[in-house]
């Protein structure tokens, strides 16, 4: 049965069937991937209205790719306290933010209490608004720095008012060239160990892929395939989130940055290798927007969302510190051929704008 075929039978694919993908031509991967969203959601786009929100960018761990840490190449170091952080969350709830995305660097300097006294304080004042936060690197982070175990730090996040954690820190998960991109951080092991734990505890959380610097393509492949094997013990992943890497502002030289070409095939081949996760996200942030419309018929049936304010992506040149006005996003996702469903952080649907 030659690749096309079996990809429209339904059947899984192996790492060398994974690369192979990548040989097809742009529209017929295009095409098969559009098949599989099709199938799931129809003309549906989902989108949500939140709020990213960076505590601090002081950083105990060094990653070639970021930008937003503080470093020589970015001086100005910064840590909300917890009334900047909750005026911050107040704002953004007021004006219809659902999920507060809280993501910060390793700041050695905080306590754990730091970190779980933000999120008490904003559940106490906001009993109903979705708290995506702390990264599987941020766990681990903790559990480096003051000693608590992987079960410790979880058990504390949910009795603090955590919902669900992001995808972050994920990176590639090749050994090699973690090692380069972000050496002494998170292991693989450990990031996928930690979502596993989350997951047995009742608990949804998102993936992402670093790529376009120095990982071939069969990197990317390898990690969609171990995300897949974790996927089928637990379920508890909601999204993939290929994230496009951004060049500027960093320490990484020599990368290859992809084409809009590579990026769509990506997005594609993740919609066929990721059988098991329902949501593809074209995070605009990195795909640029006019990409992410493009990648909702390269099987991408997510947004991200209004973002409102966006450091990490924007310290590396992305076009995202603002984030997007909701009329103007609902607009961009109407005129692209598809229909804006605003979603809540879980992916139930609250409002079709048909
Ligand atoms: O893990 C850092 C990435 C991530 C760069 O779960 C960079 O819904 C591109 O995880 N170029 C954090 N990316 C952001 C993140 C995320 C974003 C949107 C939605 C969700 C979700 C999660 O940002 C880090 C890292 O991989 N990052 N530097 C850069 N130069």
């Amino acid at each position: 049965m030659d690749l096309v075929e079996k990809v429209r039978s339904k059947l899984r694919l192996n790492q060398e069937e994974g690369e192979a993908l990548y040989d097809l031509d742009l529209y017929t991967l295009g095409e098969l991937a559009d098949e599989i969203r099709t199938e799931k959601f129809g003309k549906k786009s989902y989108f949500n209205i939140n709020r990213h929100i960076n505590p601090t960018n002081v950083c105990a761990d060094v990653c070639k790719f970021c930008a937003y840490s503080a470093t020589r190449k970015n001086p100005n170091q910064y840590t909300l306290s917890h009334e900047q952080i909750l005026e911050i969350a107040t704002n953004s709830i007021e004006k219809g933010a659902k999920e507060l995305h809280i993501v910060s660097a390793h700041n050695p300097k905080d306590g754990v209490d730091w970190y779980m006294g933000a999120f008490r304080k904003i559940r106490a004042k906001f009993p109903d608004v979705h708290i995506k936060s702390m990264t599987a690197a941020e766990v681990d982070f903790i559990t480096r720095e003051y000693g608590h175990s992987y079960d410790e730090v979880l058990d504390m996040m949910i009795e603090n008012g955590v919902d669900s954690m992001p995808g972050g820190g994920a990176e590639i998960f090749d050994e090699g060239v973690r090692e380069y991109l972000c050496k002494g951080k998170v292991t693989s092991e450990q990031w996928l160990d930690i979502h596993e734990k989350w997951h047995n505890r009742g608990k949804e959380s998102n993936a992402t892929m670093l790529f376009g610097h120095i990982e071939t393509r069969a990197h990317r492949i390898d990690h969609m395939i171990r995300l897949r094997n974790l996927q089928d013990r637990t379920g508890g992943f909601n999204a993939f989130i290929p994230l496009v890497y951004q060049k500027e502002n960093n320490y990484m030289k020599n990368c290859n940055f992809p084409s809009g070409q590579e990026v769509l095939k990506t997005y594609a081949i993740a919609r066929i290798m990721l059988d098991n996760i329902p949501n593809i996200k074209a995070y605009w942030a990195t795909s640029t927007i006019n990409l992410a419309l493009i990648a909702q018929e390269f099987g991408a049936n997510d947004l991200d969302g209004t973002i409102e304010k966006e450091a990490i992506q924007s310290a590396a040149g992305a076009a995202s510190a603002n984030g997007m006005e909701l009329d103007d996003f609902i607009d961009l996702i109407k005129n692209s051929g598809f229909t804006p469903v605003e979603r809540d952080s879980l992916y139930n649907e609250l409002k079709v704008y048909a």
